[in-house]
């Protein structure tokens, strides 16, 4: 059987992460680089969503949306596996991961769209590598591409002038925490790759470990994180010891990281759920050093957090108590599961492999990345 199509940018968080899980678990597939053409009328015509990555099966069928991607991969390709067996750690590699695609993001969009060095050089690159096919300069292309990026991702999610600093600092703050995890351990999730590495991946690799400005503070203040991204997309799961095991995300890094997770990510995916539940469509949000004005509400975080949740219910009630005990000293789950907040507003179920959709407009395809040209539909 002819491997399946990978359609990704070289540039993208989120081509990076599956990239480096289809690599380690050594699962063939053939690259394919998208340029705004086949972005939009070939993978937005199979998935209906404009993004990447996006896998092609065989079958005409499609993948989409990296986390449920995984997951979808990794019930066919159980070995090595990368979530961890204990349902409890599961969980909580389940929700790092999460934090990873939607909060880190933030200050990834920061990284790349702010510094002049990192914005030239990117806007260049996506002119050159993925816009390339429109009638347009390359350097009007360039320019307009990271203003887009800057309203819909930075100014559109509420940060501010005064908020700016802070959207900066969670880099280095992250940088700190995976130094002091990796001065223990080769791989976040222990002796070999977990779902928390994986997630990792999706800012470090393709962002902060290759947008100039942050590669510049990665190399001088965190070397075993710029060690790491190499050895994770280095590293082939066969290549291991057949005894090398997860570890618990626990201790000096991850203390620190959960603190996070429990204080700030789940009390914004709650303030975000609870805004499209009452359809508005712009709300005001104050944790930790962030304030933000006027950030959109997201329909896709907001389902997110329900994916979250029904993670949570499938527990076995002692693994349940296991993830509360373990939370309480970070600030609990209690931002998670107090209110269910689900709302018609949010992005729909997303069952996986997606029918090849055939009748998808172009028309409806273009509506679908205009949306997410301004922040507000991205899956
Ligand atoms: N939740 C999705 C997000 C995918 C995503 O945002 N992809 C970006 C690249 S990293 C994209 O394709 N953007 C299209 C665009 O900017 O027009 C996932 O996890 O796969």
């Amino acid at each position: 059987m002819p491997p399946p199509n990978l359609y990704v940018m070289d540039i993208s968080y989120f081509s990076g992460k599956v990239e480096s899980y289809l690599r380690y678990k050594e699962i063939p597939y053939r690259r394919e680089t998208v340029t705004h053409r086949t972005l939009v009328g070939y993978v937005g015509k199979g998935t209906g969503v404009a993004q990447v990555p996006a896998m092609e099966l065989d079958d005409g069928t499609w993948l989409r949306e990296s986390s449920t991607m995984i997951r979808w991969l990794e019930e066919r390709h159980p070995s090595p596996p990368i979530i961890p067996t204990d349902p409890a750690e599961a969980f909580i590699g389940a929700l790092i991961e999460d934090y990873c695609d939607e909060w880190l993001w933030r200050p990834a969009m920061w990284w790349r769209w702010v510094p002049e060095t990192t914005r030239r050089h990117l806007g260049r690159r996506i002119a050159r590598e993925v816009l390339h096919d429109l009638p347009a300069p390359s350097e009007l292309l360039a320019r307009v591409f990271a203003r887009r990026q800057h309203v819909a991702w930075l100014s559109g999610d509420g940060m501010t002038r005064e908020s700016s600093r802070a959207v900066r600092d969670a880099y280095l703050v992250e940088l700190r925490s995976l130094e002091q995890v990796l001065a223990g351990r080769p791989f976040l999730g222990g002796e070999r790759p977990s779902i928390v590495d994986i997630g990792f991946m999706g800012p470090m690799f393709r962002h902060f470990a290759c947008d100039p400005d942050s590669a510049i503070v990665m190399r001088r203040d965190a070397p075993r994180v710029w060690a790491w991204v190499a050895r994770t997309w280095a590293t082939r799961g066969s290549e291991l010891a057949a005894d090398a095991t997860h570890r618990p995300t626990q201790g000096p890094g991850f203390d620190e990281i959960l603190d996070r997770v429990c204080q700030i990510y789940l009390p914004y995916l709650r303030a975000n759920a609870l805004a499209l539940s009452k359809g508005e469509r712009r709300f005001d949000f104050e944790a930790g050093p962030f304030r933000f004005r006027g950030t959109r509400s997201n329909a896709h975080r907001a389902w997110c957090r329900s994916v979250l949740r029904d993670r949570f219910a499938a527990l076995e009630p002692e693994y349940q108590a296991a993830v509360r005990t373990r939370m309480t000293s970070h600030g609990g789950l209690g931002a998670l599961l107090d209110e269910d907040l689900r709302s018609p507003a949010q992005s729909p179920p997303l069952e996986l492999p997606l029918a090849p959709r055939e009748h998808t407009s172009v028309r409806e395809v273009v509506g679908l990345w205009l949306g997410d040209s301004f922040g507000t539909q991205r899956g």
